[in-house]
């Protein structure tokens, strides 16, 4: 890509090939380039978002333990939810990562990273992008509303954000797992905020 810009993306690239799964890695892929796809549409930073896209889950070759013991090593300070679900945890040592070890300084591109799996109430347009395109990039398969999302992703972001986070919280309910409250009050937040429009 560019090189104009100050990413070292193949390096990148080549690391998480070494560390994440061949499914991670292609998911990886399909995120950065949904992600560049989406700024690109959108008028955003396209680089911004493919190595937002690239970094996302740069933990996720990590098990529970050792996410804990590197939040414990960085002071990261975890929520009730957080400690009790793996799921959640990828996320923060994800953009801490991202820091130390790739040298992004960014504090957009860290916050995507942060918030990915969650979301946040009033998130930036690259928040927003890494959220949707996470969700959508083409190895996705679980959703059977995926069709109408990704087309909606090109349209509105907030109208897929409320679509993802829904059906997201009845899959949740459903598995009864821990629901993280930051979840629901992006949900909450979306909601209101379409209400407002009509
Ligand atoms: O890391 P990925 O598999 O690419 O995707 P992700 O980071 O969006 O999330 C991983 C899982 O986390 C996904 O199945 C959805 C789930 N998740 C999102 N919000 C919550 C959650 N899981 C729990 N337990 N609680 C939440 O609030
Ligand atoms: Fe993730
Ligand atoms: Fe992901």
């Amino acid at each position: 890509m560019n090189t104009e810009y100050s990413y070292d993306c193949k390096a990148i690239k080549n690391d998480l090939e070494d560390l994440l799964t061949e499914k991670r890695f292609e998911h990886t892929l399909g995120v950065a380039y949904t992600a560049a796809a989406l700024a690109m549409a959108y008028d955003e930073d396209m680089q911004k978002a493919y190595v937002a896209g690239l970094l996302h889950d740069c933990t996720k070759y990590m098990s529970q333990d050792e996410n804990l013991v590197f939040c414990k090593n960085h002071h990261i300070t975890l929520s009730k939810a957080e400690l009790k679900t793996s799921s959640l945890l990828h996320a923060k040592t994800g953009c801490k990562m991202a820091e130390e070890k790739y040298h992004i300084k960014d504090p957009e591109i860290l916050n995507a990273i942060c918030f990915h799996t969650t979301g946040c109430p009033d998130m930036t347009m690259l928040e927003k992008i890494i959220f949707i395109a996470d969700y959508i990039e083409p190895q996705r398969c679980f959703d059977p509303d995926l069709p109408f999302i990704r087309n909606m992703a090109f349209h509105n972001l907030n109208e897929a954000i409320i679509k993802i986070l829904r059906n997201t919280l009845v899959h949740l309910e459903q598995s009864a797992t821990t629901i993280d409250p930051m979840t629901q009050k992006t949900y909450d937040f979306y909601c209101r905020m379409e209400k407002q429009h009509d």
